[in-house]
């Protein structure tokens, strides 16, 4: 019997600092939007929550875009930073009516440098089309 490949404990992993999160990343299935329609409202409550210090600087990013069926970015519909945390959620919407007809996906990435976290929640993600 060999016991080979895991380095010695601890070797990749520093506890205590400063604990990276990795907030979120999450994409939708695709979605078509019918054609014929005339609007379509991409609604979404998000609550950040940080414990960066600035005022100033977008440390920690959350991007929410548009992305055809091959996978290319059509759009970015909004970003947000460490700069909106805030007690509780706050409802966005975005529109999607440039897409109507089209087959696309929405997709939330949260991004973080490596000191003093920042939390993306995203809660009650909707597609209205009428
Ligand atoms: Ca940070």
């Amino acid at each position: 019997m060999s016991n080979e490949g895991c380095g010695p404990p601890g070797a990749y992993d520093s506890p205590g600092q400063n604990r990276d999160e990795s907030g979120v990343r999450a994409s939708s299935p695709s979605v078509t939007i019918p054609s014929g329609k005339s609007s379509a409202t991409l609604q979404y409550y998000l609550h950040v929550d940080t414990n960066e210090t600035t005022t100033t600087t977008k440390y920690d990013t959350l991007t929410v875009q548009v992305l055809n069926s091959s996978g290319t970015v059509l759009a970015t519909l909004a970003t947000y930073s460490n700069l909106n945390a805030a007690s509780g959620y706050a409802v966005h919407t975005n529109s999607l009516a440039a897409y109507i007809g089209q087959t696309v996906t929405i997709k939330f990435t949260g991004k973080e440098d490596s000191s003093l976290q920042t939390s993306f929640v995203l809660d009650d993600v909707t597609l209205t089309v009428q």
